[in-house]
């Protein structure tokens, strides 16, 4: 019996759970190399469910149209409404259904990266995206092979969700603050926000969008271009965005 937890075999537990990760881990990396060998820039997009990360999706590829090929891997526990709101655009989508699952693993990521291959949709020097199943807990420990974490925080969910769920943001390459437009309706300190999120995480990149009226896109656009240089031309840049605000 484990002293600490009472369960009956506390130190199998760990020995399990290190597993699953070791195991996502070589994954991860195998989806690392096949995404390098194509030139592919791949982004992790987490949040909790209805922060906006479809919307903003929809709204990039759109903006982006002609600048950048897109392939899309949507996570979600049920249902494929979100990899039909992106193919709405003409860009391809994998939906992938978790069931029971909280979170994407690496496995789940390379056998979609296959479908989207064998249909021809993993275009040379393209832009992955890959919209983790909505949950600020979970995802956070699962490398998918992906280039950067964008995790994003709609400012109806409150400005003290980083410190609620540290590791969430402690992985986090660039956090976008959603839902701008709300901002006046709710009460979110973003300068609170921004703080707690570098206490956690100092190199974290932030940014303020509303997908609904384009402010802060053009920056979250610039963000993607420096890191993924070889899917979006800077040259063609301006005319191909909608910026509003
Ligand atoms: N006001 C406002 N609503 C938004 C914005 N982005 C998304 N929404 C709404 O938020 C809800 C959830 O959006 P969705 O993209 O499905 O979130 P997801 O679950 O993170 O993919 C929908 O009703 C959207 O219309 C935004 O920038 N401003
Ligand atoms: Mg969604």
């Amino acid at each position: 019996m484990c002293a600490t937890c009472g369960c009956d075999d506390h130190s199998r537990t760990i020995r399990l759970e290190e597993d699953v990760l070791a195991d996502n881990d070589r994954h991860a990396a195998h989806n690392r190399e096949m995404l390098a060998a194509r030139g592919l820039a791949a982004f992790n997009l987490l949040s909790s469910p209805g922060s906006g990360k479809t919307t903003l999706l929809v709204r990039t590829i759109d903006d982006l149209r002609g600048e950048a090929e897109f392939a899309v891997i949507e996570g979600d526990q049920q249902t494929d409404r979100d990899a039909e709101r992106i193919r709405a655009t003409g860009a391809p989508a994998v939906q992938i259904n978790t069931g029971k699952g909280c979170h994407l693993e690496a496995d789940m990521i390379h056998r979609a990266l296959h479908e989207l291959d064998d249909a021809g949709d993993l275009r040379r020097n393209g832009v992955l995206m890959i919209e983790n199943v909505g949950n600020l807990v979970c995802p956070a420990g699962f490398d998918l092979g992906e280039s950067a974490r964008v995790v994003v925080l709609s400012v109806t969910e409150g400005d003290d969700k980083p410190l609620k769920y540290p590791d969430m943001f402690r992985t986090a390459d660039l956090v976008l603050i959603s839902k701008a437009d709300l901002l006046a309706h709710v009460e979110f300190d973003v300068a609170a926000c921004m703080s707690h999120i570098h206490r956690l995480q100092p190199r974290a990149d932030v940014l303020t969008v509303s997908a609904k009226t384009g402010e802060g896109l053009r920056a979250w656009y610039g963000w993607l271009r420096g890191r993924s240089s070889a899917a979006l031309a800077p040259a063609t840049a301006a005319s191909n965005m909608a910026e509003s605000a």
